[in-house]
Parts: C-alpha cells; structure tokens; sequence
C-alpha cells in the first residue's frame, strides 16, 4: 500500500546512527519549523507510562536537511534525521564495515534466539540471515519515530485546512476506560495530560497498576487505542475502486505499525453483532454544517467513512496492539539457530507496554492517509494554491447546503 499524492518513506536501524524520514509532495509554502512543529510530537511519542530504559537516554529531535527554506517549504523533497543518542553505545555492534578478527565477540551483541511474536525468526528464514539483530534492529519500534516526524508535517498541512488529529488509549490489559459521551474539544490536551493518555482517571490509575504488575512479572502489556480526526470535509477517498477507497487506506496505514494486530473504522466489530437500524447514523439536514454538506447524523457509529468516502463527521479508527515480544521472565519457548537446540527465547531492554505511544503513532499515520486524500482531491502546488481549491469546494457545499444547490 503507497500514498498517492504524498509518499514518505523511513530508513535506520534501532541502534544505528539515527531514522531518516524522506517526504515528496509536499506543496510549497507551508510554514514549517521542526523545533515547534515536529520535536513536541517526537516527545509525544517519546512519552507513556511504561516505556523503558531507552526513552531516557533519548531526546528525540528532527533535524530537517532539506526541503525548507526560510521557515516555508519549498515543495522539494524533505529529509529529516532523527539521530539516536544510544548509538555511542552500539558504535561496535552497529558498524558498517566488517569486525576486527580480534573483535570480542560479545561487542557484536549477536543474537541467535528467535523471540515468538517477533520478526526475528520469519526474518532470517527470508533474508538468508543468521544473526537475528539484522532483522530486529529494523523491526524495532523505534522507526516510528521517524513515522512520527513525518506525521507531524502532515499534521501541520490539515491544520491549515483545519483538520485536527488527536487520539486516546481506550484499553491497557484487561482493564477498559470507560469513554466520555462527547469527546473533549481539544483532545491530546485531554489525553497526554494522563501517563497512559486515557480519558478516564479511574482507569488510568488501575491501567498503571496493571503495568507495574506485568513489570514486576517480567511481562509485557498490549491494549487498544483510537485515532479521532475532526475538520474532515465530506468526500475524501472514492467509492469507485478498491484500492481508492478510504477505509481500506487508513486501516493498512494503521495496521502497518508495529505490533498491531486488528483495526476498527467506528464501531467497527460492535456493529457486526447489531441489527441495521441500530447501527446506521441517521441523517439530518443541517444547512450549518457545511463541511458535512449540510447534513448532519445522529450518530457516528460509521467513523466518518461511508463508501470508502468521508462523511464530514469525525473520522475515528481505533487499533489493537499485542503485548511487546521481549519478555524480562518467563520467556516462551524458542530455538537456538546455531544448534538446532530447545532454549527461552532471547531479552533485552525493551518496554511494557507502548500503547500509549502506539496512538500517537496511530495519528501520525491516520494524518499521512488523510493529507495524501486531501492532496489527492484538491492537488496544489503551492499551499495558497492547495487553500484556494479546497475554499472553492467549502463554498459549493456551503451553496449546497441553502438548498438551491
Ligand atoms: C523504541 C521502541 C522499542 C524500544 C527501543 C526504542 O523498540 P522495539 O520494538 O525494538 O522493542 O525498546 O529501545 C530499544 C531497542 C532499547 O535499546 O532499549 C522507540 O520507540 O524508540
């Protein structure tokens, strides 16, 4: 699955020097300045109650190499690099020619116990590879944050159009938060003032006693999160083909993240299990709601999205995230790829649980597929340009909505 309008596309390794983020397509004259624009949402990523040891040794930054001139882009290719602070400490294992013959083998951090659940063991049977740290170190997790910058230029192109992306963790473990009947205004204001970005204390509070149980277990926690994108006008993605269709866009992009293995649109599975008059949204008229074509729905069980096209309501997708694969205790049987041998598979530092920071992954790559649609359907050079075709859209709806359209 590939944008079409705005492609991106991430390179490192873990533990290498640092993530490079590469973007095309991106109109120019967009004000952009990593330090206010892409660093807070590399430390939103950062954050979350049970990350582990890395996070404190990292203090992510973009560092921008091209693309932007005098605060604006220039609608040239953007490269950002996210350098990795831990790399000091990987200069060995982590080198690009090959070892000393009197290297120590243990600086070499080999590793050769498959984790299940990992990409580890698929990964060297692909590649041809012994070593699985040269299929893990590019697994990791930690690529997202070059997800994440690049999220937060597209983040900066819908806020321009007034488009907004936030979202919350509904779920860590087995214990669910109760959700608010309407969502608060400004969303992440609400969700990154809690450690586990839930928008209910109780549970956030028994969220994290979940996470300090599975600590001291030496286990891992997954949970589940939703992505909320409001502003969205109706009519973004196409009912006419499979692969133009929005639904399908955002769940690849969101499936795509590491570790997650289900994705909802709106009520998603709860609506499989409701009879039909239960399930769909009403329709109203309502000449105001002029992003929603003068129309508005009683309810929003459909996540924005009808037909694989955007209704003009919120656009909510909401994902499952797996327990992280490296188990501290109790670690699951594994194979030893040099012998052949029964053993545990292998640990190292890793985290809890990362469902916190997988939501705002999550938006980062909800707002890559929505800015692609909205490039897609308004096309633009230049943001002035971009602005004028989406403002002639606004006031044909907005004419729609009179009824003399
Ligand atoms: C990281 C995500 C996780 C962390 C990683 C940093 O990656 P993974 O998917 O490999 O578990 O554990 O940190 C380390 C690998 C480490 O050395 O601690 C991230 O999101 O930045």
């Amino acid at each position: 699955m590939t944008l079409r309008r705005l492609d991106f596309r991430t390179a490192g390794e873990s533990h290498g020097k640092g993530l490079v983020a590469l973007m095309e397509g991106v109109p120019a004259g967009l004000p952009l300045e990593t330090a206010r624009d892409v660093d807070p949402e590399l430390t939103r990523r950062q954050a979350g109650y049970g990350r582990g040891r890395r996070m404190k040794i990292e203090s992510d930054r973009a560092e921008l190499l091209s693309g932007v001139r005098l605060g604006e882009t220039l609608g040239s290719p953007l490269a950002m690099v996210v350098w990795n602070r831990d790399w000091e400490n990987w200069t060995t294992a982590m080198a690009h020619l090959p070892p000393e013959p009197d290297e120590n083998p243990k600086a070499l951090r080999r590793m050769y116990l498959p984790r299940p659940g990992h990409a580890d063991l698929v990964g060297v049977l692909k590649y041809g590879r012994e070593d699985t740290r040269d299929i893990l170190e590019r697994a990791s997790a930690r690529e997202t944050a070059a997800r994440v910058a690049c999220g937060a230029v597209a983040k900066r192109l819908l806020g321009e159009l007034g488009i907004r992306v936030g979202s919350f963790v509904r779920s860590i473990g087995a214990v669910e938060a109760d959700e608010p009947e309407e969502l608060p205004e400004d969303l992440n204001a609400a969700s990154d003032a809690s450690p586990v970005r839930a928008l209910d204390e109780d549970a956030a509070s028994a969220m994290m006693e979940a996470i300090d149980r599975a600590k001291e277990a030496g286990d891992t926690l997954g949970g589940t999160f939703q992505v909320v994108a409001t502003g969205v006008p109706v009519g973004l993605g196409a009912h006419v083909s499979w692969d133009r269709k929005l639904d399908g866009r955002l769940a690849g992009a969101v499936a795509s993240i590491q570790a997650i293995k289900g994705v909802e649109v709106g009520a998603g599975f709860q609506g499989a299990a409701t009879p039909g008059s239960e399930v769909h949204d009403a329709i109203y008229r309502d000449p105001d709601r002029i992003r929603s074509g003068g129309f508005r729905r009683g309810t929003n069980r459909a996540g924005g999205l009808e037909g694989g096209i955007t209704t003009g309501e919120p656009v909510v997708v909401r994902a499952a995230m797996k327990p992280i694969s490296t188990l501290m205790k109790n670690r699951l049987p594994s194979v030893d790829l040099r012998t052949g041998e029964a053993r545990e598979a292998a640990t190292e530092r890793s985290d809890v649980c990362a469902v916190p920071a997988a939501a705002v992954v999550g938006e980062a790559m909800v707002a890559l597929v929505l800015a692609d649609a909205v490039l897609e359907k308004f096309g633009g050079d230049s943001l002035v340009e971009l602005r004028r075709n989406f403002d002639g859209y606004l006031a044909y709806l907005s004419q729609r909505g009179t009824g003399d359209g």
